[in-house]
C-alpha cells in the first residue's frame, strides 16, 4: 500500500515529504489533538445520555470530526485548526447538557461543609464522576447501616440537595485518582469505581473488594449490572468497618448558581480593591513529578486573590486553610472537571458586570492537564476566544512546534514556570490585543 501523496510505503517513517501515512506531522499533531478532545466529548456526552439528555449537533459532530481523521479525507491545516475549535464548542454543548441534567435531577449544589474523617461501621467508597451512579446507590443503601463516602471528583456530589439529604453520605476520602491504590487498600469497605480514572489492583490487595459499573471494567473486579447494588452492599457488611476518626471540614458545592448569588458582594470586594485578582487553578492531578507547582501556586497567591478551582487537581491544595475575604472564601471549588462549565458561566456574568471582555477581567488560567477531558476543556476556552492560559506540568507531547506557535500566535498560551515567576506575570499583564 501506497501513501497517495509521496507515492512511498504508507506508514514509512523514513519518508521526509509529507509524514507517516500521507499526513504532515502537524496535522497527525491536530488529529491527535482533536481525537482526544473528542474522547473527553463523549466522556461528557455518555453521562449526559444516562440522564436522558441528547444534542444532536454533538453527536453530529462526533460523526464529522471521526470521519476527519481516517486516512487521506483532508490534508489542509486550516480545516484541522477550525475542527479542532468546533471541538472545543461541542464539549461547552456536552458539559452545558450535563449541567443541566445534574441540576435538573439533582438540584443547583449548594455551598456545603464536607467531612474527611471516617465514621463507625461499614462503609462504601465510590470513586469516578457518576452522580446517577451514587444516587442509585444512596437510594439502596439508606437503612442498611452502611454508609457512603466520596473519592476524588466525587467530592462535589456533596452540594447537591438530592443528594446531600441522605444521612448516611457521609463524607470525603482519600485525595486525587494517583493516590487510590494506597488508599483504598487502607480503605476497609467496599470500593465502587464509576467512571475514570481508575487504576488496576496491585495484587493480593482490595480487587475482592473492588465494583466496577458502567463503563468501567477490571479483570478480577465484580462488575455491576445495571444498578442492583444488593451483592455489594453484603460485600460491605462483611468487611471490617470504619473507625470513628473526625477530622477536618472541607468545602465544595459552588455552583455558579451559588457564586452568582454573591455577585453583588463579588463586585463590590473588586471595586473597592480588596479583592485584586482571581485565579482559576483546575485541572487533572497526575503522579508526574513537577505537579507540586500548583500547591505552591495556590500557597503564593496574595491573601487579597481568590482561587476557584475544579477538577481533581485541587487535591493538591483543598485541605488548606485559605481564610476568606469579608466572608468571600478565598478557596472556591466549582466542582469536577465538566463544572468548567459553571467556572465559564462565572466569568462571562463578571465580564458583564465590570462591561469589559472575559480577557480584559483580573482573571487567570492556570491549568494542569493529564487526561483527555482536560484537553476538550483547553479547545472550549480556545473556542471562547481565552487568551494566556498557563498550562503543565509539561504541554502535550503530540503538540508540534508548529501547532504550538500557532496557539500561542492567537492564544497566548504559556507552558508553567515557577510559581514566583507567573504570579509576577499574571499579577502584572501586558496589555491584552483584542477581548474575548
Ligand atoms: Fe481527574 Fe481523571 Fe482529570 Fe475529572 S479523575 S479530572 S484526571
Amino acid at each position: 500500500m501506497f501513501c497517495n501523496q509521496c507515492e512511498q510505503t504508507a506508514g514509512n517513517t523514513g519518508c521526509t515529504k509529507i509524514g507517516v501515512c500521507g499526513k504532515s506531522p502537524d496535522i497527525q499533531s491536530l488529529q491527535d489533538v482533536l481525537l482526544y478532545g473528542l474522547k473527553g466529548v463523549a466522556a461528557y456526552g455518555y453521562h449526559a445520555r444516562d440522564l436522558g439528555g441528547v444534542d444532536k449537533d454533538v453527536d453530529a459532530f462526533m460523526h464529522e470530526a471521526l470521519f476527519k481523521t481516517v486516512t487521506n479525507v483532508s490534508f489542509d491545516l486550516q480545516d484541522h485548526v477550525g475542527m479542532a475549535l468546533k471541538c472545543g464548542e461541542m464539549n461547552l454543548k456536552a458539559m452545558e447538557l450535563l449541567n443541566k441534567k445534574h441540576t435538573e435531577r439533582f438540584g443547583n449544589p449548594v455551598p456545603t461543609e464536607v467531612a474527611i474523617g471516617t465514621k463507625k461501621g461499614p462503609g462504601i467508597l465510590v470513586t469516578g464522576h457518576d452522580l446517577l451512579v451514587l444516587h442509585e446507590l444512596l437510594k439502596q443503601t439508606e437503612g442498611t447501616g452502611v454508609n457512603v463516602y466520596t473519592h476524588s471528583e466525587m467530592l462535589p456530589a456533596h452540594g447537591y440537595p438530592e443528594l446531600k439529604k441522605y444521612k448516611h453520605l457521609v463524607g470525603n476520602y482519600g485525595g486525587g485518582w494517583q493516590e487510590q491504590k494506597k488508599e483504598f487498600n487502607e480503605f476497609p469497605g467496599a470500593v465502587l469505581a464509576t467512571t475514570n480514572c481508575v487504576l488496576i489492583p496491585p495484587k493480593n490487595s482490595y480487587l475482592d473488594r473492588l465494583f466496577t459499573i458502567g463503563i468501567t471494567r477490571i479483570e478480577g473486579a465484580t462488575h455491576i449490572e445495571g444498578h442492583d447494588f444488593s451483592a455489594m452492599i453484603e460485600k460491605a457488611k462483611s468487611l471490617p468497618p470504619l473507625e470513628d476518626k473526625p477530622d477536618k471540614n472541607i468545602m465544595t458545592g459552588f455552583h455558579h448558581t451559588a457564586i452568582l448569588g454573591m455577585a453583588d458582594k463579588i463586585v463590590g470586594l473588586v471595586k473597592s480593591g480588596k479583592i485584586k485578582h482571581f485565579f482559576l487553578i483546575g485541572g487533572c492531578d497526575g503522579a508526574k513529578p513537577g505537579r507540586n507547582y500548583y500547591t505552591e501556586f495556590a500557597q503564593k497567591v496574595p491573601k487579597d486573590c481568590v482561587i476557584l478551582t475544579l477538577g481533581c487537581g485541587k487535591y493538591r491544595f483543598n485541605k488548606l486553610d485559605f481564610g476568606d475575604i469579608e466572608g468571600v472564601p478565598r478557596l472556591i471549588d466549582i466542582g469536577q472537571c465538566n463544572d468548567a462549565y459553571s467556572a465559564i458561566q462565572v466569568a462571562v456574568a463578571l465580564a458583564k458586570a465590570f462591561d469589559c471582555g472575559v480577557n480584559e477581567l483580573p482573571l487567570s488560567f492556570v491549568l494542569s492537564w493529564f487526561e483527555q477531558k482536560a484537553i476538550s476543556i483547553l479547545l472550549t476556552l480556545f473556542h471562547l476566544g481565552i487568551k494566556g492560559i498557563r498550562i503543565g506540568p509539561s504541554l502535550p507531547a503530540f503538540i508540534t512546534p508548529n501547532v504550538l506557535s500557532v496557539l500561542q500566535k492567537n492564544f497566548d498560551i504559556r507552558p508553567i514556570s515557577t510559581p514566583d515567576e507567573d504570579l509576577k506575570d499574571l499579577l502584572n499583564p501586558e496589555p491584552v490585543v483584542s477581548s474575548a
